[in-house]
């Protein structure tokens, strides 16, 4: 393989021997037990039912011996029941949406912003940028991680941050020219609008910007995909991956050779396991990634299952960083779609619409990702006779309604096609309701 320019932004922890990695993963696992032992009462009735406690870590493969975390257990401790530190300790609080209409809420002491902006400084200079660039920030600003996880990054290494969060595409086509944007950050997806954006606008990303670097994530991309985007864009497409309950976006990334994404492992402590046995898996192994936070104070948490499914490789890497590499996410082994970036789970779909009595609970979710376009998400449902009885104009102010409906619950757009009662095919065993075209996974 072609040497590559690498930079590193803490050489002494991100290309520490592995054997010094491993003992400082070991003492500071130790240490998260016994402390969310003593001041999360979930953990502490937990490993008290389990009989586990931070004396049974005698070695990382011990991590085991603990039970998982689930997103469940967020939730129902919503707001604030999971956290280890009082309220006003906390610096910054951020959540994604949920199942059940409730929020998975995290939040940040001094200390855990200090990781943050740590893994996000990393997260640039693995991908080549420093402080002389113009990063154009176009994740959202506001409770998802990505715009102030990105931004807090960019101020820890001295660039000139550009916040222009999302939206608004002609005008972020013009900041990115005018502004001379070298570094781009946003969802895979969007990268593809704005290219089409700047296409119709007669400009050309690769000759008409100084942009070089993106860093994409948020939500599963294909090697294809970056190909395209490299192609459109003129940059280097890096992957960057993470989530809230974590630390939000720094929890691996892309370094030059592209082989993975590597994990802040002094950080974040990943597992691959078996989703159906719980069982530990090897390297190499297909499986579902579990995450354990080492070093942090507000929202610690122990073995918390991602859902997310990848493989952990463990071979060195020509850039020199010790840090094991886990492969582009692959898909989830829940039903959690996500569309433009935002989660949306199925079960909220159907809830709202069996708030409707115009309708029958019979429905398909239709998840598209035509090229060049934005994820589009339908949900084609059944009228109930009566009303579909009633002819074009009932049934067009129906579809006005759960469309609003649904924007206020998924905070995501929705095509509301409602069809005739009957026409949706039934299912004699478990019903098909998602129809994900997208091809990824
Ligand atoms: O999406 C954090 C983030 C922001 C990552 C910006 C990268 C860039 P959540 O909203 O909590 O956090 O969603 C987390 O998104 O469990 C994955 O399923 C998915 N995901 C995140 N990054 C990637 C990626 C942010 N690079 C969930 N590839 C995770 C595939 C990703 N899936």
């Amino acid at each position: 393989m072609a040497e590559k320019q690498v930079l590193i932004w803490n050489e002494a922890l991100e290309t520490m021997p592995r054997l010094e990695l491993e003992t400082l993963q070991l003492a500071r696992l130790k240490e998260a037990v016994a402390r969310v032992t003593a001041t999360v009462p979930f953990y502490k009735d937990l490993y008290a039912k389990a009989n586990v406690s931070d004396d049974d870590i005698q070695s990382l493969e011990d991590i085991s011996k603990l039970p998982f975390t689930y997103k469940q257990d967020l939730r129902s401790h919503y707001p604030f029941g999971m956290f280890a530190v009082p309220v006003g300790e906390l610096r910054q609080i951020h959540a994604t949406s949920g199942t059940t209409g409730k929020m998975t809420v995290t939040g940040y002491t001094s200390s855990d912003m200090e990781i943050w902006a740590e893994t996000m400084a990393r997260v640039y200079t693995a991908g080549g940028a420093t402080g002389d660039d113009m990063i154009h920030n176009a994740y959202g600003y506001g409770l998802f991680t990505g715009g102030l996880g990105f931004h807090i990054g960019a101020e820890k290494i001295g660039a000139t941050v550009i916040p222009v969060s999302g939206g608004l595409t002609r005008r972020q086509i013009e900041i990115m020219r005018d502004f001379g944007s070298t570094v781009l950050n946003c969802t895979p997806s969007y990268a593809l609008v704005l290219s089409e954006a700047a296409a119709e606008m007669g400009i050309d990303l690769r000759t008409d910007t100084k942009l070089r670097i993106g860093f994409f994530g948020a939500e599963p991309w294909t090697e294809l995909m970056r190909e395209d985007i490299e192609a459109r864009m003129g940059l280097e497409a890096y992957d960057i991956y993470g989530l809230a309950e974590i630390i939000g976006p720094g929890v691996s990334v892309e370094c030059p050779y592209h082989t993975g994404l590597h994990i802040a492992e002094d950080h974040f402590y990943p597992e691959i396991i078996d989703p159906e046995t719980g069982d530990a898996l090897g390297y190499d192994q297909l499986g579902e990634l579990v995450f354990t936070t080492l070093t942090k104070e507000g929202l610690p948490i122990i073995r918390y299952r991602t859902r997310d499914r990848t493989i952990r490789r463990a071979e060195t890497c020509s850039c020199g960083r010790t840090m094991v590499r886990m492969e582009k996410v692959l898909g989830r082994t829940d039903d959690m779609l996500i569309i433009r970036g935002v989660n949306v789970f199925p079960s909220q779909v159907e809830h709202v619409l069996l708030e409707f009595e115009e309708l029958e609970p019979q429905y398909v979710i239709y998840v598209d990702r035509e090229k060049d376009r934005l994820d589009t998400l339908e949900v084609c449902v059944e009228a109930c006779q009566p009303v579909f009885a009633q002819g074009e104009a009932v049934l067009a102010e129906v579809t006005r309604r759960v469309r609003a409906a649904m924007q206020e619950t998924l905070y995501v757009s929705t095509i509301i096609t409602v069809v005739e009662p009957g026409s949706i095919q039934r299912s004699l065993g478990k019903a098909k309701r998602v129809v994900d075209r997208r091809g990824l996974g």
